[in-house]
């Protein structure tokens, strides 16, 4: 069997974390080994070039003996259930007490000496860490954004910046190796089901969540989803809503014929002046501000960024109006609560009808809540890969559905049945990873086939 030698760090999974947790603990001069579940983990030569002295296992961890590891760092994408983990799961180390399974962000806040904003939720993370992160900067902070979405966190702490604020995406698989957080300010911003072959039930999928409070000053969260509310009190709590605020809150009202963006009483801009389209945006945006408040960020600075950000690419992303008929690449909706925001935002703007494209693998979640907004706005549903006869069964006699093999059928179908005044809507409410790298490889091919079939039209 083979062996962590006693006193040396695990590292396991050799993804985007596992190469950042490598670089941090070579900096730190902490002796450490890694370990793949994968016979052949992608990537595997540029590791080994990169520390040609590291040990490195390739192999199901319970040929591992891991019982002498100083600390066993886990990528997120590993579950703590695995055999021969999962019996070390809740082991604490001798030398402090601390537990010895912990992950990438348990490593950073040991490092970390500036102030974090965290923030998690089922959706719109990386949409209110970005606009966090921009509010910042465009107050002239030395702001660094990262975590779940670009930028390990890890390697931020490596950059040249010295930041004084760092913004960090975190996902319930990172929460949940993260024993305390200690952010300056900790947003949850929804719940809805997501990753629940992962977690095993709503219940523990949010305790995962709520980790993002941890030791935390200031907490922000929706007050329409109680779900969201910290378990214990917090030195400071705001709470955002899309309806009028009630107290301190913030939320959104109408006065002299407009909606406006509220921080209680105060008016703070006019609602449609907010860039990113659609409600839940507005919801984001509130939260993004809320944040940055309490921060400390002046407020004409951070709705000069809410005047002028036009999204990430893959989440609403428009990418033609060709005959009449748009074409939307929404293909960060990996679940159903993302794809009900897409629904309620584009469905009710149409003269015509949805063809929603959907698919991929569904993650255990219950497909059921999606028929009746197709019911209402939807010309077809064109369902591919592993879970689409699921989504089918789920959509009965409430739309018309197809099942295809895959996204490029999903899109030949589209471009048949789609009138003027339609939109193709690519929102999957299922993760990718059936039939692609990641959702970006999926929003990729969604577009090149737009750019091949459709926009070649334009004029004609
Ligand atoms: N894997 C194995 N064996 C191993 C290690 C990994 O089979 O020993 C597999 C995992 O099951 C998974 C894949 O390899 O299918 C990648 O896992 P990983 O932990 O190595 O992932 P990273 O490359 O480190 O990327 C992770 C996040 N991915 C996941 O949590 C699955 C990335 O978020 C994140 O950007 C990156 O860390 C940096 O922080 C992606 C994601 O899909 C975008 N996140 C989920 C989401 O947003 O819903 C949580
Ligand atoms: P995350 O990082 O949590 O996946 P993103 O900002 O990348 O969040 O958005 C993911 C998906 O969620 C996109 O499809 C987007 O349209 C949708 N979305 C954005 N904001 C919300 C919201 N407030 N509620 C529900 N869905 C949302």
């Amino acid at each position: 069997m083979h062996k962590v030698p006693k006193g040396v760090t695990l590292v396991v999974g050799l993804g985007v974390s596992g190469r950042a947790i490598c670089r941090h603990l070579a900096r730190l001069g902490v002796p450490f080994m890694v370990a793949d579940t994968r016979s052949a983990p992608p990537g595997v030569e540029e590791f080994q070039s990169a520390h040609p002295q590291v040990a490195l296992y390739c192999g199901p961890l319970e040929a591992l003996d891991m019982s002498e590891a100083e600390e066993i760092v886990v990528s997120p994408g590993i579950d703590l259930r695995t055999p021969g983990l999962a019996e070390l799961r809740h082991r604490r180390r001798t030398a402090n007490d601390e537990p010895l399974v912990v992950g990438e962000i348990a490593l950073f806040v040991r490092a970390c000496r500036a102030p974090i904003a965290a923030i998690t939720g089922s959706n719109a993370k990386s949409t209110v860490t970005t606009l966090l992160g921009e509010m910042a900067r465009e107050a002239g902070r030395r702001v660094a954004v990262g975590g779940n979405l670009g930028t390990p966190a890890l390697d931020l702490l490596a950059s040249e910046l010295d930041a004084e604020l760092y913004v960090l995406e975190l996902s319930s698989f990172q929460l949940d190796t993260t024993p305390w957080l200690g952010a300056h300010s900790a947003a949850f911003l929804n719940l809805s089901e997501d990753h629940l072959d992962r977690h095993g039930g709503m219940a523990e999928y949010r305790a995962a969540k709520l980790a993002i409070f941890r030791g935390a000053h200031h907490g922000v969260v929706n007050a329409e989803d109680p779900q969201t509310w910290p378990a214990a009190p917090l030195p400071h709590l705001d709470y955002f809503t899309t309806a009028i605020p009630q107290g301190d809150a913030w939320g959104i009202a109408h006065h002299a014929g407009r909606d406006w963006l509220m921080h209680g009483e105060e008016r703070l801009m006019p609602a449609d002046e907010v860039r990113l389209a659609g409600r839940h945006n507005q919801a984001n945006a509130l939260a993004a501000l809320a944040m940055g408040h309490r921060l400390g960020l002046p407020m004409a600075a951070m709705c000069r960024v809410l005047r002028r950000f036009e999204g990430l690419p893959h989440r609403g992303e428009v990418v033609a109006d060709v005959a009449g008929v748009r074409w939307i690449n929404d293909s960060k909706g990996t679940n159903v609560g993302a794809t009900l925001a897409a629904l309620a935002g584009i469905g009710p703007t149409l003269a015509g009808r949805l063809v929603l494209l959907a698919g991929g693998v569904g993650k255990g979640a219950d497909f059921r809540p999606l028929a009746a907004p197709l019911a209402r706005y939807g010309r077809e549903a064109v369902l591919f890969g592993c879970d689409a006869q699921r989504l089918a069964q789920a959509l009965e006699g409430q739309v018309a559905t197809t099942v295809v093999a895959d996204l490029e059928a999903a899109l030949a179908r589209a471009s048949q049945i789609a009138q003027p005044g339609d939109c193709v809507l690519l929102s999957p409410a299922c993760a990718s990873l059936d039939q692609f790298a990641n959702y970006q490889a999926r929003g990729d091919a969604f577009c090149r086939w737009v750019s091949r079939h459709i926009k070649g039209r334009e004029g004609q």
